[in-house]
């Protein structure tokens, strides 16, 4: 094994995720399904004699409720929780509130497939008056950062990972030295790139990447924080396999 031991999960099916909208920073609630996701990745960490000292999620509820559902199932009491933007889902900007499949009928699954996995091309921005401008913007939550200047209208997984890696580094490296065991829940983008970093991938082997939800994932890092184990997923081979091509067949125009 290696040095450091740290769990992510994605958080379980949220309302938006069911009905194939993109979500990025609406701060939709968990589905159904979602709730029993949360739960049941909470007992597959307790199977697996996964404990925490202190967890980190973003700002948004979905991470947030799946994280206090994993940590309740799985016996914890009373960790300290730390909540930040810099976890949040990448910003879908303009395509936020969008239908997946209505999307990829109109632009090409092509296209949709470049808005939802290339790199470095954003979505288009969010303009003000755009339907959920002014929820996001205007929302308290943000009060504490990202700061006017840095509050993003789009994001790629590049600008993504550019807003995420400085927490990773700052506040999550720091703790794994003290000895801290760590939950992170957060979100499919956000984890897709601390993923890239920590395993290195290609911009073009991080586009074949799709996280399910509420399935939490294992690594295990030597002295350098380089993985020795990698994305090991709490679930059975074929449920993982299933759930991630399900994510990955939500850009299809059906
Ligand atoms: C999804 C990811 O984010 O969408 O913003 O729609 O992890 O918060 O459900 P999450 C969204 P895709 O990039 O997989 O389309």
């Amino acid at each position: 094994g290696g040095k450091y031991k740290i769990v992510m999960v994605r958080h379980g099916e949220s309302e938006w995720n069911q009905k194939n909208q993109f979500c990025g920073w609406f701060d939709a609630n968990l589905s159904e399904k979602g709730k029993e996701e949360a739960l049941a990745a909470g007992k597959a960490v307790k199977n697996a004699g996964l404990e925490f000292d202190v967890a980190h999620t973003s700002v948004l509820t979905r991470a947030q409720v799946t994280l206090a559902s994993i940590l309740q199932a799985s016996g914890h009491k009373e960790i300290p929780i730390y909540k930040t933007w810099r976890l949040n889902e990448r910003h879908y900007g303009g395509l936020t509130g969008l239908n997946k499949a209505e999307t990829a009928a109109k632009y090409g699954e092509a296209q949709v497939q470049i808005w939802r996995r290339s790199f470095d091309t954003p979505p288009p921005p969010m303009e003000p008056g755009h339907p959920y401008y002014d929820t996001i913007v205007k929302d308290p939550r943000y009060a504490e950062g990202p700061k006017p200047e840095e509050f993003p209208m789009f994001e790629s997984l590049k600008l993504t990972i550019e807003r995420t890696l400085p927490y990773w580094n700052d506040v999550i490296i720091p703790q794994m030295k003290e000895g801290k065991r760590i939950l992170i829940a957060a979100h499919g983008n956000s984890l897709r790139g601390i993923v890239k970093h920590l395993d290195n991938l290609s911009e073009d082997a991080i586009m074949a990447l799709n996280l399910p939800t509420g399935i939490p994932f294992v690594y295990e890092l030597d002295e350098n924080f380089k993985p020795v184990v990698s994305m090991q997923f709490l679930g059975d081979e074929e449920t993982v396999k299933k759930a991630i091509e399900a994510v990955a067949a939500q850009g299809k125009a059906k």
